[in-house]
């Protein structure tokens, strides 16, 4: 009976350990992020519009490894594979240089941390697509991500192109030009065929200050599960189509996973910079002062017309 007991003992501080260790593991996705800048001072302050060139530019992309809602930093295991495709599909590899950013790390210190950059000249109008494969045998996962750089007016050209990556986003929605609450549509591939039934993880960039704040806010009001409002997750259906809605603004994280080669996961990641929403509503209430857009006056100029059209009627009948 006494061994019994400790064996008891013994076994559920054993779960107890692999619980904590998992639950550090998996406080949310890790994601390979592409953040284009002008300077490395300026990375965390990745917006929309730094996914924007003019031709001629020369475009520095950092890429970094992470948590990117909590602004968690982890070092980069191997070095990654950057290339850019250009609007007529020409293909050139970029030299990766290793950096260090600085970041927090998963206890919630800060840290410097094991990233890369890469610079190419935007030379054509259209859409850059800037793709990067990343091993991390740590995580297990091999990323195979895509951002895209948009260049000229009306020039939405390169978007939508397939790379032959082994694992891959093709959206369908066009990815630049989307406002918070737009729903961005896309297919996984691997292997060049649609990804049935996978999952698709979902996760918004915050920068340091607004990630700790937002993440304990989940785990004061979510505390059975904090993650669970880190990292969304869909599905995608028979032909590798997925769909979500993108409901703030920022830089979104979409990874579907696909199978397992060598014990590492392939895994297909889009980046989609979101604007605020246009027009903002306090502009458009600002912009529009006069009376006759407000439904009050409609109702008293009706009901106005109506007595001059009763008056006119009983006039003539007079
Ligand atoms: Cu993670």
């Amino acid at each position: 009976m006494e061994r019994r007991k400790k064996m008891a003992t013994i076994a559920a501080i054993i779960l107890t350990g692999l619980f904590i260790a998992s639950a550090v593991g998996i406080a949310s996705a890790h994601f390979t992020m592409i953040f284009p800048s002008d300077s490395q001072a300026t990375i965390w302050d990745v917006a929309p519009e730094d996914y924007i060139a003019e031709r001629g530019e020369t475009k520095t992309v950092y890429i970094m490894w992470g948590h990117p809602y909590e602004h968690i930093s982890f070092d980069m295991a191997s070095v990654p594979e950057v290339s850019v495709m250009k609007p007529d599909g020409t293909v050139e590899q970029l030299t990766a240089e290793e950096i260090t950013v600085d970041g927090m790390d998963v206890e919630g210190n800060p840290g410097t941390f094991v990233a890369y950059k890469a610079s190419f000249t935007v030379d054509q109008r259209g859409d850059s697509i800037v793709f990067v494969r990343y091993e991390d045998e740590d995580q297990k996962l091999t990323d195979y991500v895509k951002a895209i750089i948009h260049c000229g007016e009306e020039q939405w050209i390169g978007w939508d192109a397939k790379l032959g990556q082994k694992a891959e986003i093709v959206p369908f929605t066009r990815p630049y030009g989307l406002e918070e609450g737009f729903v961005f549509t896309g297919k996984a591939l691997y292997d060049g065929n649609a990804l049935p039934d996978a999952d698709v993880e979902v996760e918004k960039y915050h920068t340091l200050d607004l990630g700790k704040e937002i993440v304990e806010a989940a785990e004061t009001m979510y505390p059975y599960d904090p993650p669970m409002m880190f990292t969304r997750v869909t599905k995608t259906n028979a032909a590798g189509g997925f769909a979500y809605t993108l409901d703030e603004p920022g830089i979104w994280f979409f990874g579907a996973y696909g199978p397992e080669i060598e014990g590492l996961t392939q895994r297909s990641v889009f980046i989609i910079p979101v604007l605020e929403e246009f027009p903002a509503e306090k502009e458009v209430v600002a912009e529009t002062p006069t009376a006759a857009a407000s439904p009050g006056f409609s109702a008293i100029a009706v009901i106005a017309g109506l007595f001059i059209v009763v008056y006119l009627v009983k006039r003539k009948e007079r």
